[in-house]
């Protein structure tokens, strides 16, 4: 399998995130990427490739204009207003406020666009994540040309991200971005499956309505874990997208046996949609050694995930979201693409 890699993703390391425990050393760091490439290489996985650069038009498919300007002008605009440190959101409107007027300051701005302050942006993140894009977009490229499988080794991650907002360490949606390509170049139906520990509401919301996207989720009880509003199994879809939603929340402690039941009903549904190309959003913060999540998977059960989805036997693109237990991230996922390969 080949893998796309680019070093741009070391442009964007943001120094804190808030959360429970207060302002802490961001967990999405550049060593992940480092480390699953290290793994990429020494099982032999396969072909290395860069990125190629398919400029703002495909990421303008899935993100609003508003939102992609913001991004672009975010780290200018809050240095212009004198700040030096990373620039993290601290004020959103809530319900009864106005949440469709694009402020003026930057420091509201990073409210009105953002989920949370866990996507800090710095000088150079618009590097890393237009490129992160177009890691995502060169594996669907291959893909749609013929390849059976290829593996984006995007970072920063994306599913958290939604048409106009940022947050939980996503900007662009990137697997969102390729679903859409795809559907751009001659496919009628695709569907994405999203096996990291957190649910991916920006993907979700993406596609809420529509038919042309099966979207199947496994993940934390969104009633006890981020990102807390959304992820419920009752979230289905709407209108014409009734049906295409699917949504299997998991409780804390869960073992892998259980786990693998929902993925194997996950696969039952991919299989009957009969989609054109499948998307994984690979997360392996499902690991028990993971330092923000509450799942129990072990190593070896990375193997059994990559040959389930392999049985499948659709085109494949897998595209690298989250995953905080850095020196085991590397065995894990590729883990999930030997499993894939073994079984393919
Ligand atoms: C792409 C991705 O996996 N994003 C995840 C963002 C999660 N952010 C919220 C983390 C909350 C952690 N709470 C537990 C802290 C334990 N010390
Ligand atoms: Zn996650």
């Amino acid at each position: 399998m080949q893998t796309i890699y680019s070093e741009q993703h070391k442009l964007h390391h943001g120094d804190f995130e808030l959360i429970a425990d207060g302002l802490v050393p961001v967990f999405e760091m550049p060593r992940r990427a480092e480390i699953i490439l290290a793994r990429v290489k020494a099982v032999g996985l396969g072909e290395i490739l860069a990125p190629k650069d398919f400029g703002l038009e495909p990421i303008k498919r899935i993100h609003s204009p508003a939102f992609v300007r913001f991004l672009e002008n975010a780290w200018a605009e809050w240095a212009a207003a004198g700040h030096a440190k990373h620039a993290l959101p601290y004020t959103w409107a809530v319900r009864g406020m106005n949440q469709t007027r694009e402020p003026v300051a930057i420091e509201a701005k990073l409210g009105f666009y953002s989920l949370d302050a866990a996507a800090p942006i710095t000088p150079t993140t618009w590097a890393a994540i237009t490129s992160s894009v177009n890691v995502a977009l060169t594996g669907a490229e291959l893909v749609k040309n013929g390849l059976s499988s290829a593996f984006a080794l995007c970072r920063p991650p994306g599913h958290h991200a939604a048409a106009d907002y940022m947050g939980g360490y996503c900007f662009f949606n990137n697997v969102a971005v390729a679903a859409q390509y795809f559907l751009d170049n001659g496919a009628a139906r695709v569907a994405i499956l999203d096996i990291d520990y957190h649910h991916g509401n920006g993907t979700q919301s993406i596609f809420y309505a529509r038919d042309d996207v099966l979207l199947v989720n496994l993940h934390g009880d969104p009633s006890v874990e981020y990102p807390y509003f959304l992820g419920y199994a009752d979230e289905t879809g709407s209108g014409v997208g009734e049906g295409f939603n699917i949504n299997y929340p998991m409780p804390h402690g869960i073992s892998f046996a259980t786990w693998f039941s929902s993925l194997e009903l996950a696969c039952q549904k991919i299989q009957a949609y009969k989609p054109d190309v499948l998307l994984v959003s690979l997360g392996v913060d499902t690991f028990k050694g993971d330092p923000i999540s509450k799942f129990l998977l072990e190593s070896d059960d990375y193997l059994k995930i990559g040959s389930q989805i392999a049985g499948l036997n659709i085109p494949t693109l897998f595209v690298m979201e989250g995953g905080y237990a850095v020196e085991e991230i590397g065995v894990n996922a590729v883990n999930v693409l030997l499993g894939f390969e073994q079984s393919s």
